[in-house]
């Protein structure tokens, strides 16, 4: 891996490019030549990279150079692997994609073409997901014999149901952006070549939330809808109690008391 020219002091691999805008990251899978197939070094790098966030940066858009967000995993790195290996090998995207969903800031995705595969497995470790109207979903591992092994049969199932996701891997079946709004793979459909500027708005908006709230949404309300009602109700109110004590909730409170904040209207 070289020192991307980046803002960042982390080492990154061709494969990947990040941007700094003020607190906001903005981290491209950059290889479109290989409609971003990801290999082990991108993998290696996006681990770096949501790993070593420096604490200035608030939320992430993470998205894809080309045509195509991703066309998943880098199909020619598969077929020399042992039984040994391969567990390895997914246990490394495990891994990354850990530091996407448990990291430091929220991520928003950007999506537009393909979203295939280990891309599809990436968008459901984001936080966020905006989609362009070229954006498709699909799971050819299906096809290709073989399963997902990046997570994806852990987040799909939460987020599409096990049902849809059956459907996709036995039939091969793709869902388009429309469609795949619908059943709630992106929070947000948008023209294309509109996502990126969506994104970063999401992203600064996100950015502008006290760190105490983005840390209970990202790292502590997924426990909570996982746990048993009796401890998440408990687990709420002890990270509940937590939040409202933060100095910048209480600055925050008062704010909206003093007339100073601005309204919850519709948007
Ligand atoms: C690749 C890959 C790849 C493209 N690994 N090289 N993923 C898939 O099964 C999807 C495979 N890819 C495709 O179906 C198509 O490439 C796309 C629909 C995404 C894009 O089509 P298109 O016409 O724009 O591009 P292309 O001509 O197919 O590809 C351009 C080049 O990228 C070409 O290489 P070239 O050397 O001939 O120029 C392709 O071989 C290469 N390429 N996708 C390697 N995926 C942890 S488990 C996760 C398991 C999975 O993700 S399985 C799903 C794999």
């Amino acid at each position: 891996m070289s020192a991307a020219k980046s803002g960042f002091d982390i080492k990154l691999p061709r494969s990947l490019k990040a941007e700094r805008r003020d607190d906001i990251a903005i981290l491209s899978l950059n290889r479109p030549e290989k409609r971003n197939a990801v290999d082990d070094s991108t993998v290696a790098g996006i681990e770096a990279f949501f790993s070593e966030l420096p604490e200035t940066i608030k939320a992430v858009v993470l998205t894809g150079q080309g045509e195509h967000f991703c066309s998943g995993l880098d199909l020619n790195e598969l077929t020399a692997r042992d039984v040994g290996q391969a567990i390895a090998h997914s246990r490394s995207w495990h891994r990354a994609f850990e530091r996407i969903e448990f990291g430091r800031a929220p991520v928003v995705a950007v999506l537009h073409g393909a979203v295939v595969g280990g891309g599809l497995e990436i968008a459901a470790a984001c936080h966020i997901r905006v989609a362009e109207r070229s954006a498709y979903y699909a799971l050819p591992e299906g096809s290709r014999g073989i399963f997902v092994g990046g997570g994806g049969a852990v987040r799909l199932p939460r987020l599409i149901g096990s049902a849809r996701m059956v459907d996709m891997m036995l039939t091969g079946r793709t869902y388009d952006a429309a469609d795949g709004q619908g059943i709630g793979i992106s929070h947000y459909l948008v023209a294309e070549g509109a996502g990126l500027s969506k994104g970063i708005e999401l992203a600064q908006r996100i950015a502008g939330n006290a760190p105490m709230t983005n840390f209970a949404v990202t790292h502590v309300l997924p426990r909570i809808a996982e746990s048993d009602p009796a401890s998440g109700y408990l687990t709420e109110a002890l990270m509940s109690a937590i939040a409202q004590d933060d100095d910048e909730a209480k600055a925050r409170l008062k704010a909206f008391l003093e007339k100073r904040a601005p309204k919850t209207v519709r948007s």
